[in-house]
Parts: structure tokens; C-alpha cells; sequence
């Protein structure tokens, strides 16, 4: 694994393996949970299972990024998450907050959250970058070409692993021009946000040419289409519920090759793959 971003919270920053994100989505639409976790009840239960089936951070979110998906309020955004990022950081489960707007960070932060994860990187709120300057939390910025109504058709390369690499590149000169210490940061290429299924391949293939950039790596793929879509046969892609296992193996490749951390639905195996990717790397 590589370095930890500074400012994790020593439970954390004390890993020694690719640290597992257990998704939790407070939405009724997310194409991959949308609707099982809706009540704020419900929602806090789910992070208490994630956390105690092996989950290191809990990743909350409440608005949907399921391709076609349009904004919702912050208001309705900040309802949504802020009470289950209280609770469960009251109970000392680490919580990151996966928000494009500063506005619903800095009420998750103020509530306990320890990371901030924004699929935008700051390109969707002009107030993302000026506010995490302010503050000393980590900070995931993910690959993003546009909002999720539009990024199907942004899903346009020459040279897929070449341009996500630039492009994040101007990610990090932004953020440290912003005055936000790189340290922090963690890099995403975003898999299924602006790609196509063949465009996610490449990325991961080629992880090491992100690591490059300097930064630790998260890698999110679990359910997604792409692994529908290897998994498939002429009646389509594999369902959603029988993705689990395609995306342990990507979570078992991504530690062996040095991902700082995977974002998964169902933790308790991609834990396992992440140990045995440890055991295996500390071998060689
Ligand atoms: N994917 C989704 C949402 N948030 N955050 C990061 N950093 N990386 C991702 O790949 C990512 C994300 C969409 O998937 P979901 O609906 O299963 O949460």
C-alpha cells in the first residue's frame, strides 16, 4: 500500500493495508442502493453493520450520481446525511462524507466527519476548494467530466489512462493553488463516471501510472456496469446483486498493486481480499 493522506485520525493513519470504504448511500435513487437505506434510522443501522462487518471509514452520501441523475437542494442534501454522519461519529465510527457541495462537508465536519469525499474533485462547487483550505481534513478528488446527466456523452478518450492522469494532474495544481496541501489528497479515477464499460479496463490495468501523480489512490467499483457487463452473456449484463464477487476481485488486484483504499458495498469480503493481498505483497 502507499502512504496515508495526512490528517486521517491515528485509528486510521495506523493501517497497514488498503483501507476498506463501506458505502452507504441516504438516497432513494442511487442506481446501486438506492432506496434500502432511505430513513435516517435505517441509514444509521446500515453504517453500524458496515463498521462492524470490517468497514474503516463509512462513506456517507445523499445525493445519487446514477448516470441521468438530476441535483437535488443542499437542504434537502444536508437533512439527508447530517444526522447519520453524528451518529455514527459518536459512536467513534470514522465517517467521510461524499458531497460535491462545501456547504453539506462543513456541516458533516462539524458533526465528527474525518474525510471529505467529492466525485468532483471541485469542479462542481466553486466554494469546495476555498473551504477545504480552511480546514485539515483529507480530501478525495475523483475523476469527473460533468454532472451525471451529461457524463455519458463526456465519455470520449484517445487515450484513456493519459488524459484521467492529466486531467487529475490539474486537479492537484488547482487544489495546491487553492492552497490545499497535496498530502491530503487522494486521487480517484472515477470508474463509470464519463466511461464507457471499456474505458474503466485501462485504469485499472494501469494504476500505477495514477500512482505516479504522488498521491494514495481509492478505487470504487463495486456493482457498477462495467462488471456487469464482463460478467455477462447474451441475455446482458449480470444483475446488480451478483456483481460481489467481480468486485472482491478487483479489490484483491487493486491492494496487490498498491491502492491506498477500495469503496465497496459489502465489506466483510473485500476485507478479506485486502488481508490477502497483504499477506501475499509481504511475501515477495
Ligand atoms: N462512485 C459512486 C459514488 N461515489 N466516490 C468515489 N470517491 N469513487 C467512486 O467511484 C464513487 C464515489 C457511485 O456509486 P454508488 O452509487 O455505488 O455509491
Amino acid at each position: 500500500m502507499t502512504r496515508h493522506p495526512i490528517g486521517l485520525p491515528a485509528v486510521l493513519a495506523d493501517l497497514d493495508r488498503t483501507v476498506v470504504m463501506g458505502i452507504l448511500n441516504v438516497t432513494p435513487d442511487s442506481f446501486s442502493d438506492g432506496g434500502r437505506w432511505a430513513s435516517v434510522q435505517e441509514a444509521i443501522a446500515r453504517g453500524r453493520q458496515l463498521s462492524a462487518e470490517g468497514a474503516d471509514i463509512v462513506d456517507v452520501g445523499g445525493e445519487s450520481t446514477r448516470p441521468g441523475a438530476q441535483r437535488i437542494e443542499v437542504a434537502e442534501e444536508s437533512a439527508r446525511v447530517v444526522p447519520v454522519v453524528e451518529a455514527l461519529s459518536a459512536e467513534g465510527i470514522p465517517v467521510s462524507i461524499d458531497t460535491m457541495r462545501a456547504e453539506v462537508a462543513a456541516a458533516c465536519l462539524e458533526v465528527g466527519a474525518v474525510m471529505v469525499n467529492d466525485v468532483s474533485g471541485g469542479m462542481s462547487d466553486p466554494a469546495m476548494l476555498p473551504w477545504l483550505a480552511s480546514v485539515s481534513v483529507p480530501y478525495i478528488a475523483m475523476h469527473w467530466r460533468g454532472p451525471s446527466s451529461v457524463m455519458d456523452e463526456l465519455a470520449r478518450y484517445d487515450d484513456v489512462v493519459a488524459e484521467v492522469t492529466a486531467e487529475l494532474r490539474s486537479r492537484l495544481v488547482a487544489l495546491a493553488e487553492a492552497g490545499v496541501d497535496p498530502l491530503r489528497v487522494v486521487l480517484d479515477p472515477g470508474l463509470g463516471f464519463a466511461k464507457r464499460s471499456e474505458h474503466n479496463w485501462p485504469l485499472l490495468a494501469h494504476l500505477g501510472r495514477l500512482q505516479d501523480l504522488g498521491c494514495p489512490l481509492l478505487v470504487g467499483a463495486s456493482r457498477k456496469r462495467f462488471l456487469g457487463d464482463v460478467l455477462g452473456n447474451q441475455g446482458g449484463a449480470r444483475p446488480l446483486a451478483e456483481r460481489d464477487a467481480a468486485g472482491d476481485a478487483v479489490t484483491a488486484l487493486a491492494a496487490a498493486a498498491g491502492a491506498w483504499g477500495v469503496r465497496v458495498h459489502e465489506v466483510r469480503a473485500s476485507r478479506d481480499a485486502v488481508l490477502v493481498a497483504r499477506a501475499w505483497q509481504g511475501a515477495r
